[in-house]
């Protein structure tokens, strides 16, 4: 990707951040930042990007990659992620962009299913946790009128994204 393609992806991961308020569920995290999803430059960078990101019930993954040159894959255990092991897969997604919603606590485990794509470290490992929910005298219609906001600012982000890679 060229370096402006980087520089607008940044900035659009940092509109999307801005859009969605920190206390609401549903806020959508961009797989790897500027980077997207792709072989990545160093082993631990999708490890990286995973300690930086609270991630809770109701929030988005958008793995943001090409069809055919990367996909997801899906595996039940930490031992099966560290190796790379596509011996029981619990999905797979292979249309990017991609957007998974997060609808249990606990560990997840995704890497990509091409080549040594996965040995190489495009694989993330990332915690769900649950969401305190909001305090009681938030105004319901107010919060879901947020909630809805968010989620219609964070698909126009993503088209934008989706748009901006096939570009590049
Ligand atoms: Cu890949």
């Amino acid at each position: 990707m060229s370096r402006r393609g980087q520089h607008a992806l940044l900035l659009l991961s940092a509109v999307v951040a801005s859009l969605v308020p920190g206390s609401t569920a549903g806020v959508y995290h961009i797989v790897g930042a500027g980077k997207g999803w792709r072989v990545p430059p160093n082993k631990t960078y999708y490890d990286d990007w995973a300690r930086t990101r609270h991630v809770s019930i109701g929030d988005k993954l958008m793995f943001l990659y090409r069809s055919g040159v990367h996909n997801i894959v899906e595996v039940p255990t930490r031992a099966l992620f560290d190796a790379c092991s596509m011996r029981n897969i619990t999905s797979r997604y292979q249309n990017g962009p991609t957007i998974i919603e997060l609808t249990q606590p606990g560990q997840r485990f995704y890497f990509c299913g091409v080549g040594e794509h996965c040995e190489v470290g495009q694989k993330l490992a990332i915690n769900v946790v649950l969401v305190a929910p909001p305090p009681p005298d938030t105004p319901n219609s107010a919060a879901a009128a947020t909630a809805r906001l968010s989620r219609r600012a964070g698909l126009a982000a993503a088209c934008l994204v989706a748009a901006l890679l096939m570009a590049v």
